[in-house]
């Protein structure tokens, strides 16, 4: 080991992490600039890394075929009882799955070296921030973990001899024999990936995969999953969402936080530039908000992460000209294709369609080629501090505060363009209700319409029913100032497929009804689901949208809205007695009022 660790409960940790796991050795992470060097340098010995020449600093990874994505079906909450992880997850009575883990863990680190990762989610020293470490064998986790944490010798520092931090054990699963030689991004079968996470202790377990959110461990498992468990038990929030700061002509600030599913366009309205004169926007976070009630009873936001680990395929300068701006250098990608002038390429980037490239799979690519040249879930890691548009106050440590909360999908019908909550047990009712279709984030069946409460059927830490009851608790305690609840569809289609919004910067004026709306300057019209823009209330100006278009967006179709009650009541069934009175209520209004 490089360095002596002074925490009791870290040393003994990683004592009994080695003895299990058996590396050939170990090393402590200190976050600096070298060290990021220096796991390059292997990953590029090792052809791992493939740089980039029109990118300083950037570099390709092309991963397993079977390892592109978070595996939700191998995905488990772990607590002694089943009913305390609800019908949203998957359960394996804690010691059951220890034992099964321990068993897989024995040895699965012979030949590679074990990386220990001090890390804080939130700037370091902060008192909202939380420290976690991560043991992983993949240098490629050591430096996303470098990109999208604060990696930092500081934090051991902080920890000093007795403080507490979050244990996170990583493992891809593979383990070397003498001689063997690795393989390009080693895993383990699926039917031997667990990411695991047991709430009642505050630990994370991950065996098999090196992709993403199932391997950065401060992310989903941690500022997620773990943190909405302590979050209910704290009285706080960890919410799936975005975080941005929109400024109206006269200088006043709204702050927005949006939580969408995955690949839904979280980070595309995060970055998004408007296209109404005299608003502007500035992003705070993409993925992940921690909320705390502040000393003037608001709620105050922060963004746990450090970086973007951004879903590649789409974005353009075309659909987000500010993520592209982030991505010139120090960026890694991951499952993105290769062009012959050695640059990345994927599907919806700007300008003409490379004549040649390297697909993700390693593979000759030309525009006849039938399958996509980049994976539809490859991904950028690139720090935050690069955007454009990153708030200046986006490393506060007290954070922003919300004025207004936005809940949506993906949805090609039913849904219109924006509609308010009629109140905040409305709100909560709308964000458990959200339906979406599924995207290639998650590994499983693409464009079926599926319940995802709050965007976080993936990543709630333990009962959603009683998830529901919190977010019903946090409205009572922030009263008056609770931030006002929309809903949204960007994805509404017409007849023959096309989409009728334009999206992206033109979202800045949906936006800017819902300030509005806030500042009590416009109205709005009551239909079943909710609150409408008045005709003329929406800033359309200078927009080419037809009448018969815009009236489609905004359809209320009272028989399609009917047809969806039993599949709300079969959704809402699954809680049994966790489902909150006030969302039984809600429903009974919903549908006393679609008649
Ligand atoms: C993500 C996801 O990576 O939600 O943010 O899948
Ligand atoms: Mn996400």
């Amino acid at each position: 080991m490089n360095i002596t660790v002074k925490n009791k409960k870290l040393k003994s940790w990683i004592k009994e992490v080695a003895d299990l796991c058996k590396p050939d050795d170990i090393y402590v992470c200190n976050g600096s600039k070298e060290e990021y060097n220096l796991m390059l340098e292997k990953l590029l010995e090792s052809r791992i890394a493939i740089p980039l020449k029109k990118r300083p600093g950037s570099f390709l990874f092309r991963s397993d075929p079977s390892d592109v994505a978070r595996v939700e079906n191998r995905t488990y909450i772990s607590t002694p009882l089943k009913e305390e992880a609800g019908p949203m997850n998957n359960w394996i009575e804690p010691s059951e799955l220890k034992k099964t883990m321990l068993d897989l863990y024995k040895g699965c680190m012979k030949g590679r070296t074990m990386y220990v990762i001090p890390f804080s989610m939130g700037p370091v020293g902060s008192p909202i921030s939380k420290i976690g470490i991560e043991v992983s064998d993949s240098p490629y986790v050591v430096i996303n973990m470098h990109i999208m944490t604060r990696v930092s010798s500081r934090v051991l520092e902080l920890l000093s001899t007795d403080g507490e931090f979050i244990p996170c054990l990583h493992s891809v699963g593979a383990p070397l024999s003498k001689g063997q030689e690795d393989s390009q991004w080693p895993c383990a079968p699926i039917e031997q990936k667990y990411i695991s996470h047991f709430p009642e202790e505050n630990l994370i377990w991950s065996y098999g995969s090196g992709y993403g959110g199932n391997a950065l461990l401060g992310k989903k498992c941690l500022a997620l999953r773990i943190a909405s468990a302590m979050a209910r038990r704290e009285g706080w929030m960890a919410e799936h969402m975005l975080i941005l700061r929109l400024t109206g002509p006269e200088g006043k600030q709204y702050h927005i936080a949006a939580a969408f599913p995955s690949a839904c366009g979280k980070t595309n309205l995060a970055m998004m530039q408007p296209s109404i004169p005299g608003w502007k926007c500035e992003c705070i976070g993409d993925d992940i908000a921690w909320m705390k009630t502040g000393p003037d009873g608001r709620l105050y936001a922060i963004n746990p992460e450090n970086g973007f680990f951004g879903v590649a395929p789409g974005t353009s300068y075309n659909t987000n000209p500010m993520a592209m701006d982030t991505l010139n250098e120090n960026v890694l990608f991951t499952n993105c294709a290769l062009t012959d002038d050695g640059d990345v390429w994927w599907e919806g980037m700007d300008g003409d369609e490379p004549a040649h490239a390297i697909d993700w799979k390693g593979r000759d690519w030309t525009p006849e080629s039938v399958e996509e040249a980049a994976h539809p879930n490859a991904r950028f890691t690139a720090p935050a501090s690069q955007c454009p548009v990153i708030c200046k106050d986006w490393e506060k440590p007290e954070g922003v505060p919300i004025d207004i909360f936005i809940f949506g999908g993906r949805r090609g019908s039913v849904a219109p363009l924006v509609y308010e909550a009629y109140n905040w047990d409305h709100g909560v009712f709308l964000g458990s209700t959200a339906a979406s279709e599924t995207t290639a984030a998650n590994i499983g069946a693409l464009g079926n319409l599926r319940r995802d409460p709050f965007a976080m059927k993936p990543f709630c830490g333990y009962n959603m029913g009683d998830y529901f009851q919190h977010w019903l608790d946090m409205g009572d305690r922030l009263g008056d100032k609770a931030p006002r609840i929309f809903y949204v569809n960007w994805f509404r289609k017409s007849g023959d497929g096309k989409f009728l919004w334009p999206g992206f910067s033109d979202n800045s004026r949906v936006l800017k009804w819902m300030c509005e709306r806030v500042d009590g300057k416009v109205g709005a019209r009551e239909t079943p689901i909710g609150l409408l823009p008045d005709e003329g209330d929406l800033d359309l100006s200078g927009l080419d949208l037809s009448t018969d278009d815009m009236r489609e967006i905004m359809i209320v179709d009272t028989d399609d809205w009917k047809a969806e009650l039993p599949d709300i009541e079969s959704h809402f069934d699954k809680f049994g007695d966790r489902l909150p009175e006030r969302l039984k209520k809600q429903l009974q209004e919903f549908r006393k009022r679609l008649g």
